[in-house]
């Protein structure tokens, strides 16, 4: 089995609530473990990201416990960046062996084709992030934002975190979904079977037929409102709510 995941968020929120949303995600880890052969997270894994070239933030510590041993367990993890959690160096190739994206990704899944992408940078109205996506994500920022103290850099990471997500709620207008756009585009452009996509805070499973070419645009939504997952067993793609999943894996 194939999951997919964005949008969680961690740290967002009140303490209580982020804590409940990290148990929640712990406990998924644990229960696919058995069962999943490659996890991919489609990004805003984390609500502020930021890590130093011997720090990272220690309210995830937990997370960073699982991912490691859903490692260890054998499952392969893919982590395309959103742009909630751009702060990433080398930590989670390095200590925790998940191969990074920086941009969208194409993979081929059991003969499918399958388009992931956070989403970021194709939002219409998203122009302002557009024009400040590449000074965020440059080496030289990077590099100069290392040398604020940690307690300090990670703080103002927070909080520019929290700008950014009131703006991507103001988008949630519903007159217009560019995203759905571009994926109709992957799939009848580019003949892509899937296209898996989270930065929009709302789930989605659209059918797109073309020709006699039939493709799907998933997006996962986000895990303040409904925490879901993706699964694909190389037959059937399925959204379905996180506790559903675990309750199953439990009996
Ligand atoms: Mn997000």
């Amino acid at each position: 089995m194939v999951y997919f995941l964005s949008d969680v968020h961690l740290g967002y929120g009140t303490q209580e609530h982020a804590r409940q949303r990290e148990a929640l995600l712990i406990e998924l880890l644990s229960v696919i473990a058995p069962t999943a052969e490659v996890l991919f997270i489609v990004g805003d894994l984390f609500d502020y990201w930021f890590e130093y070239r011997t720090v990272v933030p220690r309210a995830f510590f937990r997370t960073l416990a699982a991912l490691d041993q859903l490692r260890r367990a054998g499952t392969q993890i893919e982590y395309i960046i959103g742009n909630h959690d751009f702060g990433h160096h080398d930590f989670f190739e390095k200590e925790l062996g998940i191969v990074l994206h920086w941009q969208d990704i194409e993979r081929t899944i059991h003969g499918k084709r399958f388009y992931i992408a956070h989403g970021d940078g194709k939002v219409a109205g998203d122009w302002g992030y557009a024009l400040v996506r590449p000074v965020l994500r440059s080496r030289l920022a990077n590099v100069l934002y290392r040398w604020i103290h940690p307690d300090i850099g990670i703080s103002l990471a927070r909080l520019s975190s929290h700008k950014s997500r009131q703006r991507t709620m103001q988008w949630d207008d519903g007159t217009s979904d560019s995203l759905e756009t571009f994926a109709e585009q992957k799939i009848c452009r580019d003949g892509m079977d899937y296209v898996v996509m989270g930065h929009r805070h709302r789930p989605a499973m659209k059918t797109f037929s073309c020709g006699d070419h039939v493709g799907t645009y998933i997006n996962l939504g986000d895990w303040m409102s409904q925490p879901l997952v993706g699964m694909f067993d190389g037959e059937r793609f399925l959204l379905e709510p996180v506790e559903r999943v675990i309750a199953s894996a439990v009996l």
